[in-house]
Protein backbone atom coordinates (compact mmCIF):
# COMPACT_ATOMS: atom_id res chain seq x y z
CA UNK A 1 0.00 0.00 0.00
CA UNK A 2 1.24 3.45 -0.98
CA UNK A 3 1.35 5.69 1.99
CA UNK A 4 0.54 9.08 1.58
CA UNK A 5 3.23 10.29 3.66
CA UNK A 6 6.35 8.29 1.61
CA UNK A 7 6.60 11.80 -0.42
CA UNK A 8 8.13 13.37 2.74
CA UNK A 9 11.18 14.18 2.40
CA UNK A 10 13.76 13.80 5.09
CA UNK A 11 16.65 15.77 6.21
CA UNK A 12 20.49 14.06 5.69
CA UNK A 13 21.63 13.31 9.03
CA UNK A 14 23.10 10.53 10.82
CA UNK A 15 21.77 9.98 14.65
CA UNK A 16 23.37 8.64 17.68
CA UNK A 17 21.68 9.35 21.01
CA UNK A 18 23.73 7.30 22.99
CA UNK A 19 27.13 8.70 21.99
CA UNK A 20 28.72 9.75 25.07
CA UNK A 21 27.76 7.46 28.33
CA UNK A 22 25.70 9.89 30.90
CA UNK A 23 28.82 10.29 33.51
CA UNK A 24 31.15 10.57 30.83
CA UNK A 25 28.59 13.99 28.87
CA UNK A 26 28.07 15.10 32.72
CA UNK A 27 31.73 15.11 33.17
CA UNK A 28 32.52 17.24 29.55
CA UNK A 29 29.36 19.50 30.65
CA UNK A 30 31.24 20.74 33.83
CA UNK A 31 34.66 21.08 32.17
CA UNK A 32 33.24 22.96 29.58
CA UNK A 33 31.13 25.40 31.91
CA UNK A 34 34.41 25.87 33.45
CA UNK A 35 36.90 26.10 30.63
CA UNK A 36 35.41 27.96 27.66
CA UNK A 37 35.38 31.58 27.57
CA UNK A 38 31.94 32.53 27.17
CA UNK A 39 30.74 35.64 26.17
CA UNK A 40 27.89 37.42 25.55
CA UNK A 41 27.15 39.00 21.71
CA UNK A 42 24.94 41.51 21.35
CA UNK A 43 23.35 42.12 17.85
CA UNK A 44 21.43 44.84 16.45
CA UNK A 45 17.54 44.40 14.97
CA UNK A 46 15.05 46.65 13.82
CA UNK A 47 14.04 47.44 17.56
CA UNK A 48 17.38 48.13 18.90
CA UNK A 49 20.49 46.32 20.17
CA UNK A 50 19.69 42.80 22.07
CA UNK A 51 21.50 40.59 23.93
CA UNK A 52 21.44 37.09 22.29
CA UNK A 53 19.23 34.68 23.89
CA UNK A 54 22.62 32.25 25.07
CA UNK A 55 26.07 32.78 25.57
CA UNK A 56 28.93 31.34 23.08
CA UNK A 57 32.43 30.49 22.11
CA UNK A 58 34.08 30.07 18.95
CA UNK A 59 37.20 27.86 19.02
CA UNK A 60 39.29 26.47 16.14
CA UNK A 61 42.45 26.45 14.52
CA UNK A 62 44.12 29.66 13.79
CA UNK A 63 43.24 29.79 10.11
CA UNK A 64 39.47 28.94 10.79
CA UNK A 65 38.66 32.72 10.29
CA UNK A 66 34.87 33.09 10.28
CA UNK A 67 32.90 35.89 8.57
CA UNK A 68 29.50 37.48 9.76
CA UNK A 69 27.88 40.60 9.35
CA UNK A 70 31.34 41.64 7.69
CA UNK A 71 33.41 40.90 10.92
CA UNK A 72 36.24 38.72 10.81
CA UNK A 73 35.96 36.71 14.04
CA UNK A 74 39.30 34.94 14.90
CA UNK A 75 39.00 31.78 17.03
CA UNK A 76 40.02 31.05 20.21
CA UNK A 77 42.47 28.19 20.81
CA UNK A 78 41.03 25.00 21.41
CA UNK A 79 40.46 24.01 25.16
CA UNK A 80 41.48 20.49 26.23
CA UNK A 81 38.08 19.56 26.58
CA UNK A 82 36.85 21.12 23.10
CA UNK A 83 40.33 19.41 21.64
CA UNK A 84 38.85 15.90 23.17
CA UNK A 85 35.18 15.91 21.74
CA UNK A 86 36.73 17.18 18.32
CA UNK A 87 38.96 13.90 17.92
CA UNK A 88 36.06 11.92 19.17
CA UNK A 89 33.57 13.21 16.99
CA UNK A 90 35.86 13.36 14.18
CA UNK A 91 36.77 9.40 14.55
CA UNK A 92 32.48 8.30 14.62
CA UNK A 93 32.01 11.03 11.40
CA UNK A 94 35.42 10.15 9.90
CA UNK A 95 35.45 13.52 9.20
CA UNK A 96 37.96 16.56 9.68
CA UNK A 97 36.78 19.85 11.85
CA UNK A 98 38.67 23.19 12.02
CA UNK A 99 36.56 25.19 14.42
CA UNK A 100 33.09 24.67 16.68
CA UNK A 101 31.03 27.19 17.46
CA UNK A 102 29.64 26.52 21.15
CA UNK A 103 25.93 27.54 22.35
CA UNK A 104 25.46 27.57 26.36
CA UNK A 105 22.10 27.44 27.03
CA UNK A 106 21.75 28.54 30.71
CA UNK A 107 17.83 27.19 30.89
CA UNK A 108 14.64 26.99 28.63
CA UNK A 109 14.54 30.62 27.97
CA UNK A 110 17.70 30.49 26.15
CA UNK A 111 16.99 29.59 22.59
CA UNK A 112 18.27 29.62 18.88
CA UNK A 113 16.00 30.75 15.97
CA UNK A 114 15.33 29.51 12.52
CA UNK A 115 18.33 29.55 10.43
CA UNK A 116 21.07 27.94 8.37
CA UNK A 117 24.56 27.18 8.69
CA UNK A 118 24.87 28.11 5.22
CA UNK A 119 28.04 30.87 5.06
CA UNK A 120 30.51 30.72 1.99
CA UNK A 121 33.06 29.09 3.92
CA UNK A 122 31.19 26.38 5.25
CA UNK A 123 31.01 25.00 1.08
CA UNK A 124 27.93 23.66 -0.40
CA UNK A 125 27.27 20.58 1.87
CA UNK A 126 28.75 21.07 4.85
CA UNK A 127 28.91 17.76 7.60
CA UNK A 128 27.82 19.71 10.81
CA UNK A 129 28.83 17.66 13.87
CA UNK A 130 26.50 19.03 16.76
CA UNK A 131 27.28 17.26 20.20
CA UNK A 132 24.72 18.09 23.06
CA UNK A 133 25.52 17.97 26.70
CA UNK A 134 23.02 18.51 29.70
CA UNK A 135 19.62 19.32 29.98
CA UNK A 136 17.70 17.63 26.41
CA UNK A 137 16.63 20.27 23.98
CA UNK A 138 14.54 20.11 21.33
CA UNK A 139 15.87 20.57 18.05
CA UNK A 140 13.44 21.28 15.14
CA UNK A 141 14.26 21.23 11.74
CA UNK A 142 12.02 22.15 8.51
CA UNK A 143 12.10 21.86 4.81
CA UNK A 144 12.36 25.22 3.08
CA UNK A 145 9.78 24.39 0.16
CA UNK A 146 7.88 21.75 1.76
CA UNK A 147 7.17 22.91 5.71
CA UNK A 148 7.88 19.29 6.42
CA UNK A 149 9.17 19.08 9.92
CA UNK A 150 11.21 16.21 12.22
CA UNK A 151 12.18 17.14 15.56
CA UNK A 152 14.63 15.34 17.52
CA UNK A 153 15.31 16.04 21.61
CA UNK A 154 18.71 16.56 21.77
CA UNK A 155 19.67 14.79 25.29
CA UNK A 156 22.81 15.04 26.99
CA UNK A 157 25.61 12.91 25.29
CA UNK A 158 23.99 12.46 22.01
CA UNK A 159 25.84 13.51 18.25
CA UNK A 160 23.55 14.78 15.59
CA UNK A 161 25.61 14.90 12.44
CA UNK A 162 23.83 17.32 9.79
CA UNK A 163 25.38 16.79 5.97
CA UNK A 164 24.29 16.71 2.09
CA UNK A 165 21.61 19.63 1.44
CA UNK A 166 20.46 19.95 5.15
CA UNK A 167 21.58 23.64 5.29
CA UNK A 168 20.87 24.20 1.78
CA UNK A 169 17.17 22.91 1.73
CA UNK A 170 16.40 22.94 5.51
CA UNK A 171 15.91 25.40 8.37
CA UNK A 172 16.79 24.36 12.36
CA UNK A 173 16.46 25.96 15.44
CA UNK A 174 15.80 25.38 19.33
CA UNK A 175 13.13 27.17 20.79
CA UNK A 176 12.73 28.58 24.05
CA UNK A 177 11.02 25.79 26.28
CA UNK A 178 10.10 28.19 29.68
CA UNK A 179 9.44 24.97 31.59
CA UNK A 180 13.27 23.64 31.25
CA UNK A 181 14.76 24.37 34.27
CA UNK A 182 18.22 23.00 33.81
CA UNK A 183 21.74 23.73 31.54
CA UNK A 184 22.53 22.72 28.26
CA UNK A 185 25.81 23.00 26.04
CA UNK A 186 25.96 22.51 22.42
CA UNK A 187 28.94 22.34 20.26
CA UNK A 188 28.79 22.27 15.99
CA UNK A 189 32.17 21.14 14.74
CA UNK A 190 32.60 22.84 11.26
CA UNK A 191 35.24 22.92 8.58
CA UNK A 192 35.83 26.28 7.59
CA UNK A 193 37.32 27.23 4.64
CA UNK A 194 41.20 28.16 5.99
CA UNK A 195 42.27 31.95 5.38
CA UNK A 196 44.92 34.31 5.60
CA UNK A 197 45.04 35.58 9.32
CA UNK A 198 46.69 39.12 8.89
CA UNK A 199 47.94 40.59 5.63
CA UNK A 200 47.14 43.37 3.62
CA UNK A 201 43.23 44.87 3.60
CA UNK A 202 41.31 46.74 0.73
CA UNK A 203 38.98 47.93 3.43
CA UNK A 204 39.00 50.64 6.12
O1 LIG B 1 22.05 24.13 19.97
C1 LIG B 1 21.79 23.46 18.98
O2 LIG B 1 21.41 22.29 19.05
C2 LIG B 1 21.90 24.07 17.60
C3 LIG B 1 23.07 24.99 17.41
C4 LIG B 1 23.14 25.55 16.03
O3 LIG B 1 22.24 25.40 15.23
C5 LIG B 1 24.31 26.29 15.62
O4 LIG B 1 25.26 26.43 16.40
O5 LIG B 1 24.34 26.77 14.47
MN1 LIG C 1 22.88 26.00 13.20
Amino acid sequence: MTDLFDDLPTPDVDWYPDWLAPDLAGQFLARLVDEVQWRQDIIGTPGGRVALPRLTAWQGDTDAVYVYSGIRNLPQPWTPAVAELKAAVEATCDARFNSVLLNRYRNGTDSMGWHADREPELGPEPVIASVSLGVARTFDLRHSKTGATQSFSLKGGSLLVMKGKTQTEWRHRVPKEPRVTGERVNLTFRWVTPRMRSGPSSSA
